[in-house]
């Protein structure tokens, strides 16, 4: 398939005023009339090719005239239609079946339920369309479906009226009073539950806010609600920006591609990122479905009413929902473990892509499938990118960088360059260097040095700053980057920084700008050599090398006023030691050292930090990804051994202060979800996984009874994952109970198989193998499929690299099965091979196998080419 090229885009060669739908639901043959207001841009006649893809067409009529055979083409991807009067009014009625879409796109049915599916290009699946997002229209809708198993209907916008027919049938009208481009279109039927709350905004309106999910789920919805409201909130206080429409609706559905849909005011939601009830969901998903409700809202300004010219300008809706719903979770709990949470993120996913085949700007310039793009690069290193503005102009000139984007654009569909020009507007600074952001891939690198002039009481930082080649781009060149530093001296107080021929201002914290390959900073006033603390908060997304010894790092640990920098100092000790005793003969054990073990039990005491969670950050070792990447050959069974013994060694070792850690957060915790209590869970499931891995027979017990009499599935969970990972007396039975226990809760059952997808041990491609046996297993459900084979083949090192390949053939065998069926799960699941240069010659040969065994497939499917054909190229 030929690529879609960045430089080949044209406007539209038409505009549509209105377009009016009629649905017909059924559930094998659904009729759909699609009627058009037509007028074209260049006011004469045109050629009009509309995207279709797997539709049934009936008849078209232009000015209620029909159209003879000669008048049109269709083809597996277009109708085109020649000779179409400048303005006009076209009907193309169409069929299509909801019940046989397996890829989930465009209209399906998901446990009886209607629902639509539309971005990226999933309208071209329901009638033929322009399909682009600079083509915005204005919608009316009509929905007929059956009363008794349908009795909801629903669409963007507004109600507008509805009534009864004859033969149980019913109908609803909707209709958008903003246009919006086709990928916002969203539609649902079924027989739903809802869970009904209002918001007053800012200036006064009410708006009924209405949440359905299937009656069995629907004492699950509280908490998105109520993220809901606090998200519409926030955003009036945070960027002035109210909801336009005087409904806002969300639907669960279970079988979802991706976590949620941001559709103009009808938001539809997988149903993992919807509910939660403490004993069915952890803390991580009580934070997951704050989090992606608040995304979604957040999408009704920074998306909806301004989205993007072209699929290539993604990140220009999806960077900066992500930062700004980063922003709103920092606001709700705490700022430090949430920038943790999401460097952690990037460096371990994000770090790895763009280090890859795979790698691509933020702003791509080529895709062949655009599915493939919704990438940790389009999304979270695009958020970066918009905090880097943040961080550049600072927070109040962002805000009107932010005012003016809005007020500029609203109701348009425009380009990355037109939200870097606001923030330009605003701050009157040069951004022309910094675009190149959106241009450029790969990871930079920036090395700093540091120099000490006792006579004239200076220090000089020198930063240089390359990026790697990357796929399509050998030449880099440097980029904007804004590095926050400080000082610390020698007693751990933070330092006045003054740059020389600076006047002293006594701040402690500021923003050096790199834009040159080479750059120096000299501080003045310094009694004596301090020790810098650099990249605070992590103020750009670089991998920064610097001289730091590990006195300088146990030195920040202790005294760094910023957090971030605290925890990294924690994190570069531990990798440092990792990463050495990898590179270690087999034959020597590899020990942390005593020095990270009594930083650890420092942190643990408690005299330092009053954040549990950011404690529990500390304390835990860096991510496998993140150390597999500062390894020139990934040594899958060294990597397991090496954290498994410095996680038994640190649980030995600190046996005392993690049991008091425990037991006094078993004290706090009082069952609730506020951030208090979910940090002191989060610290006491770390002390009970060390204890735990550290002496196995001593505290087996202590993990069973957790499981047994607690109430909530964060500490069940918990304690489940490490009593199956010890492989104990307990584990097995355990597990059988979870699923007696669960069996009819999907959203439980997935993370059963996720757990024992993701034990790391040599009988895992066995396991899971016969875990898709299990009746509860479905290829159909990309929850359940993300849950064994996402799981097993991206967080279990040593079963799915297994020597002998069987991970591999399992993995490939699937992707296989479900590329036909499902091709955008599939394509992602093939993502992992993308990864294959990083292994040993034998487990190369073994991948690069898999993925030519893919290419071979007869019919494969646009997505799967793209991944398999880049990582092989
Ligand atoms: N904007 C949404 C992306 C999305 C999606 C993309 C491709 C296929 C299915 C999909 N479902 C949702 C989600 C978001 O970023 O908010
Ligand atoms: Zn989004």
């Amino acid at each position: 398939p030929e690529p879609i090229r960045l430089a080949d885009y044209r406007p539209p060669v038409c505009e549509f005023e209105e377009i009016s739908l009629d649905f017909v639901l059924d559930p094998d043959v659904t009729t759909v009339t699609s009627r058009l207001k037509v007028k074209t841009r260049s006011g004469a006649p045109e050629t009009l090719a509309l995207d279709g893809r797997e539709l049934t067409l009936k008849s078209i009529k232009i000015d209620d005239r029909p159209l003879g055979r000669d008048e049109f083409q269709v083809d597996r991807e277009h109708l085109t239609l020649i000779d179409v009067p400048s303005t006009c009014l076209i009907e193309i009625v169409t069929t299509i079946a909801p019940r046989l879409n397996s890829a989930l796109m465009g209209l399906y049915l998901s446990n009886g339920i209607y629902c639509t599916q539309c971005e990226a290009e999933g309208f071209r699946r329901i009638t033929y369309f322009l399909d682009r997002p600079d083509v915005m229209t204005r919608y009316k809708v009509r929905i007929e479906a059956d009363l008794a198993s349908c009795p909801v209907l629903l669409s963007n916008g507004n109600p507008v009226g509805g009534g009864k027919l004859a033969n149980g049938r019913h109908f609803a009208l909707w209709e958008d009073p903003f246009r919006k481009p086709a990928y916002l279109f969203a539609l649902v039927a079924g027989d739903l539950a809802c869970l009904e709350d209002h918001h007053v905004t800012r200036s006064g309106r009410r708006v009924a806010l209405k949440l359905y999910a299937d009656s069995a789920a629907i004492d699950q919805c509280a908490h998105a609600m109520d993220s809901l409201k606090r998200s519409m909130r926030w955003d009036e206080d945070a960027y002035g920006l109210e909801y336009d429409l005087d409904l806002f609706q969300i639907v669960g559905v279970g079988d979802f591609n991706f976590g949620a849909m941001e559709n103009k005011g009808l938001n539809i939601f997988n149903t993992s990122a919807l509910l939660a009830r403490t004993d069915t969901s952890t803390d991580g998903d009580f934070q997951q479905v704050e989090r992606i409700v608040a995304h979604e809202y957040f999408h009704n300004w920074s998306g909806d009413r301004v989205t993007c010219r072209d699929w290539f300008q993604l990140t220009l809706k999806e960077g900066l929902t992500v930062f700004r719903d980063q922003q709103f979770s920092s606001d709700m709990h705490s700022a430090a473990v949430k920038r943790i949470a999401d460097v952690m993120l990037l460096r371990e996913t994000q770090f790895a892509e763009d280090a890859g085949p795979l790698a691509h700007p933020i702003r791509p310039e080529s895709y062949v499938e655009i599915n493939n793009f919704y990438t940790r690069t389009v999304y979270e290193k695009g958020a970066e990118v918009v905090r880097m503005l943040h961080t550049l102009l600072g927070a109040e000139l962002f805000r009107k960088g932010i005012d003016l984007y809005f007020a500029r654009h609203d109701g348009s569909a425009v380009t990355c360059e037109d939200f870097v020009q606001a923030m330009a507007d605003v701050s009157g600074r040069d951004l022309r260097r910094f675009m190149r952001w959106y241009s450029q891939a790969g990871t930079p690198e920036v090395r700093v040095t540091r120099e000490f002039d006792s006579s004239t009481g200076s220090l000089t930082l020198e930063f240089t700053q390359s990026t790697p080649p990357t796929p399509g781009q050998q030449a880099k060149l440097p980029l904007h980057i804004p590095i926050r530093v400080g000082l610390v001296g020698r007693d751990g107080q933070a330092l006045p920084l003054q740059l020389a021929g600076e006047n002293a201002k006594g701040e402690t914290a500021r923003v050096l700008e790199l834009t040159e390959e080479r750059q120096s900073f000299t501080f003045v006033g310094l009694d004596a050599a301090p020790v810098p603390s650099i990249l605070r908060g992590f103020s750009a997304p670089v991998r920064l090398r610097s001289d730091l010894t590990k006195d300088d790092l146990l030195h920040l640990l202790k005294h760094d006023e910023d957090a971030f920098n605290r925890w990294e100092a924690a994190q570069s000790l531990a990798a440092e030691a990792i990463v050495q005793a990898i590179r270690m003969s087999p034959q020597r054990q590899p020990v942390p050292d005593a020095d990270l073990i009594q930083a650890y039990s420092r942190l643990l005491e408690g005299s330092i930090e009053q954040d549990h969670a950011f404690v529990a950050r500390t304390l835990s070792l860096p991510g496998r990804s993140f150390i597999a990447q500062q390894l020139s050959v990934i040594d899958v069974d060294a990597m397991h051994r090496v954290f498994k013994t410095f996680q038994e060694t640190i649980g030995r070792e600190l046996e005392a202060p993690l049991l008091a850690a425990y037991r006094s957060m078993a004290r706090i915790d009082d069952g609730s979800t506020r951030t208090a209590a979910m940090a002191a869970r989060t610290l006491k499931n770390a002390a009970l996984a060390y204890l735990v891995i550290g002496q196995p027979a001593k505290f087996e017990p202590l993990a069973v009874s957790q499981y047994r009499q607690s109430s909530m599935m964060t500490d069940r969970l918990s304690a489940l994952r490490i009593l199956a990972e010890i492989d104990g007396a307990a584990g097995a039975s355990l597990l059988e109970d979870f699923y007696g226990r669960w069996q009819n809760e999907p959203l439980v059952v997935n993370k059963w198989f996720a757990l024992q997808a993701g034990i790391e041990d040599y009988k895992s491609p066995e396991r899971v193998e016969a875990l898709m046996q299990h009746p509860a297993f479905t290829l159909a459900n990309p929850n359940r499929v993300r849950a064994l084979l996402g799981t097993f083949s991206m967080a279990n090192l040593i079963g799915f690299h297994r020597e002998d390949g069987a991970g591999y053939r399992l993995l490939a065998d699937k992707v296989i099965e479900l590329d036909s069926k499902n091709a955008q799960v599939a394509a992602r699941l093939l993502t992992t091979f993308g990864r294959w240069r990083r292994f040993d010659l034998h487990r190369q040969q073994m991948m690069k196998s898999q993925l030519e065994r893919i290419l071979a497939v007869p019919g494969l499917s646009r997505d799967s080419y793209e991944i398999a054909s880049k990582s092989l190229g």
